[in-house]
């Protein structure tokens, strides 16, 4: 149904409609816009179906409606506006509570240059930047009150707890794709990539916020607390309050209000809903769940060649070898430095006769080279972003000056993913996959060190509309061109640091630029639990820390920790000294290894995690309160976690600990298979199994091709193990 709201002179047209699988979509843009304000394309995998409304009561301020099965209405309240969702005649939700919504409709520009007040809306100066708004100031804000919730989660990308915090004592959460310099912990200031997903969570309900919107975007939550002392300028509302709430508020600098409200009501619910409408995590070829060996540069094919045979020697497996800018010839992507790396189509093969792969980095920044054919053909293809006078947009990376692929055309995503064509990309095989970094995007001395808001992009959009889908993009355009090159038969592997909602789509992602101290460990558990309960699950951080320099004890804790979680790369930069496994004496070689070893043994568990979450939405890595959604105790943990329905995790990230304490929930039923303790260094483990039945699935196939999806060519089991006796089906 189409209500019309009037806003402050600004006519708006809301369209709300209830989605199959419990999810109410509410939308709202201005009735007459001088021209078409910007909807996020390509992130949700089609358009939702629409359930059909039914009006059940009608009075002189409200209507309510519902659908299907009746159990939820939405009640529509004309003066002031509001929408409350409903189970079973319980307020779940109210939009616009706190009558929040604001709505700045486009104009067009002053007709001459003036210094009056209005003129001033046009243009934006932050240092030495000028950002020129188009069609002015074109914000949009919405509230929602969530009524019995206190704990919410979500909202990556930041470096800090899984529960979201009270924003009132601070700053709110900003989603803006940030190449952020040595990131401080603790913040919610914006990192590489952003999903406007937010979870509440309670014992009987889980439901979820999604927020689509591609601009730069600020959520604050205000919750309120019952039975506790208010104050006198509580509003006299709060008082009346016996539950708990939060409000969120979301304010985002463009675009159009779309927000999805996920009804759930269980965790596993939600996760379906989200998947459902953003797409579901890509199956990875089996290779990727193993051990990557990254460092900012493996220098040349002896020193790829030496790095290899030192994981055989010390009998320690691994399946990828990584290479950073330096490998190519002066940061061109898709060439190789002629000197260092001279056959490497050779190397691959080297390589793959012990079965491991090459990654390789591809940034969307191209070296301003005339004398460059790639180079020239994006430019006479029109594939390069341009700024606001309409010439090509350039600015400093790596390579010096360069243009920014514009990943947002459908024409320079194809032309971009047939660069990795075998014919094209030479000394490309079948054994390269593809690292993207840098697409937030960066660029050296712009505005926080990424493209100027008023740069401007396929269709006329103004790089404000869709910073945040930037990487998302090339992500897509990379993952289709490695499924392109194998004629559609083979699945891709890709890394990327910028990221949006959907990304699980097309591969994995990391944690950027973290640093090699204790705290950095410790975050890394939340900032990956926040990424798998919002649909990123093929995640991980730089093992051992980028920047700086682990000592063994916490490169050891690192391992620990990183074997824990689902993309297990160890990876550092330049100016940090080497840290091969083998470099710390034999007592740390050999907890390295145990730990690496015991990742490939639970890989077949991984696999299957992964196709569990390729097929039902549900994340490998799990916040306790997912599988425990009734206790309380869980809600807050952050430092523990589910590995599946099985595994309990909770990694060592402090330094000289002789013992930690763990919180095993589930006092009516023991749900976990095991517990895993490990010592210091020595990293014996020990299964703690608390009963003496366990069940599970595998799932198995020929790990790297379609032919699961394509010719159901895959086995899947499930397994049971009562009084015992071992069941198969
Ligand atoms: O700012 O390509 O996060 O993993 O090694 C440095 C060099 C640019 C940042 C990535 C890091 C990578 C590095 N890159």
């Amino acid at each position: 149904v189409d209500f019309f709201l009037l806003l402050s002179q600004t006519r708006l047209l809301l369209s709300l409609s209830p989605c199959k699988n419990d999810t109410v979509r509410i939308l709202i843009d201005e009735l007459q816009p001088i021209k078409a304000r910007y909807r996020v394309p390509d992130v949700l995998t089609g358009e939702p179906q629409c359930e059909q409304l039914r009006v059940e009561r009608r009075t002189e301020d409200s209507v309510t409606l519902s659908w299907s099965s009746g159990r939820h209405q939405v009640r529509v309240w004309h003066f002031p506006f509001r929408l409350e969702l409903l189970c079973d005649d319980e307020v779940m939700v109210t939009f616009n509570s706190k009558s929040k919504l604001w709505f700045e409709k486009l104009r067009d520009p002053p007709r001459k240059t003036s210094q009056d007040e209005t003129s001033s809306l046009w243009k934006e100066t932050f240092q030495q930047f000028v950002d020129v708004k188009a069609n002015g100031p074109s914000s949009i804000g919405a509230d929602l009150c969530l009524h019995g919730f206190n704990h919410v989660y979500g909202l990556p990308e930041h470096a800090d707890s899984l529960q979201l915090r009270d924003t009132r004592d601070g700053e709110p959460y900003r989603l803006y794709n940030l190449d952020v310099f040595a990131y401080g912990v603790y913040s919610r200031f914006g990192l590489y990539g952003s999903v406007p997903l937010l979870l509440a969570h309670k014992p009987d309900r889980t439901l979820g916020v999604f927020w689509l919107n591609a601009s730069e975007t600020f959520i604050s939550n205000h919750k309120t607390f019952p039975y506790l002392p208010q104050d006198d300028q509580t509003p006299s509302v709060e008082k009346r309050c016996l539950q708990p709430e939060t409000d969120v508020h979301w304010l985002s600098e463009s675009g159009v209000i779309d927000c999805m409200v996920l009804l759930g009501p269980s965790p596993q619910q939600l996760f379906s809903q989200y998947a459902q409408l953003t797409g579901y995590q890509a199956m990875p070829p089996l290779f990727a769940l193993g051990y990557h060996q990254c460092r900012w540069n493996y220098n040349d094919e002896a020193d790829v060649k030496a790095v290899d045979a030192g994981f055989d020697d010390h009998n320690i497996p691994y399946d990828v070898i990584w290479l950073d800018i330096e490998h190519t010839h002066e940061k061109r992507y898709f060439t190789w430095d002629p000197v260092c790396f001279p056959e490497p189509a050779r190397l691959q093969q080297y390589l793959g006769y012990k079965k491991r792969k090459l990654v390789v980095i591809s940034d969307p920044h191209f070296k301003t080279d005339p004398d460059w054919s790639l180079y020239r053909e994006a430019r006479d293809g029109g594939h390069f972003v341009k700024n606001r006078e309409g010439d090509l947009f350039k600015g400093l990376c790596w390579p010096g000056e360069s243009c920014y692929l514009d990943f947002s055309s459908p024409a320079t995503r194809e032309w971009y993913s047939r660069c990795f064509g075998l014919d094209k990309y030479k000394g490309s095989t079948p054994l390269l996959f593809v690292w993207n970094d840098m697409n937030e995007p960066s660029v050296f001395h712009g505005p926080e060190k990424t493209m100027p808001k008023d740069a401007v992009h396929y269709g006329g959009w103004e790089h404000r509309e869709l910073h945040n889908l930037y990487g998302f993009y090339q992500h897509m355009a990379t993952a289709e061109g490695l499924i392109m090159r194998s004629g559609g038969k083979e699945r891709p592997f890709v890394l990327a640091r910028s990221f949006f909602a959907g990304s699980q789509r097309f591969g994995a992602v990391w944690t950027g630029d973290n640093v090699a101290t204790w705290e950095y460990l410790k975050i890394s558990i939340p900032m990956l639990l926040s990424l798998n309960v919002t649909g990123i699950m093929f995640c991980g951080a730089d093992v051992g820390g980028f920047f700086w320099d682990p000592d063994p004890e916490l490169l050891v804790r690192w391992y620990q920790a990183g074997a824990l979680q689902p993309f297990f790369r160890g990876h550092c930069a330049k100016l940090s000294k080497r840290r091969e496994p083998w470099l710390f004496g034999e007592e740390v070689t050999a907890a390295i290894r145990s730990v690496i070893q015991e990742r490939y043994c639970l890989l077949p568990f991984w696999y299957t995690l992964f196709y569990q979450a390729h097929t039902s939405g549900v994340p490998p890595l799990r916040p306790l309160w997912v599988e425990f959604p009734r206790e309380e105790s869980t809600f807050a943990i952050d430092n523990q976690y589910m590995i599946g329905g099985a595994l309990l995790a909770c990694p060592v990230v402090e330094r000289s600990v002789q013992e930690v304490k763990v919180l095993l929930p589930g006092d009516d039923e023991c749900r976990y298979t095991c517990v895993f303790f490990k010592s210091k260094v020595q990293t014996q483990s020990s299964l703690f199994c608390p009963q003496g039945a366990a069940d599970g699935e595998l799932y198995l196939d020929d790990g790297h091709s379609f032919n699961y999806r394509d010719k159901k060519a895959f086995c899947l089991r499930r397994f049971s193990m009562h009084s015992g006796r071992l069941r198969c089906r």
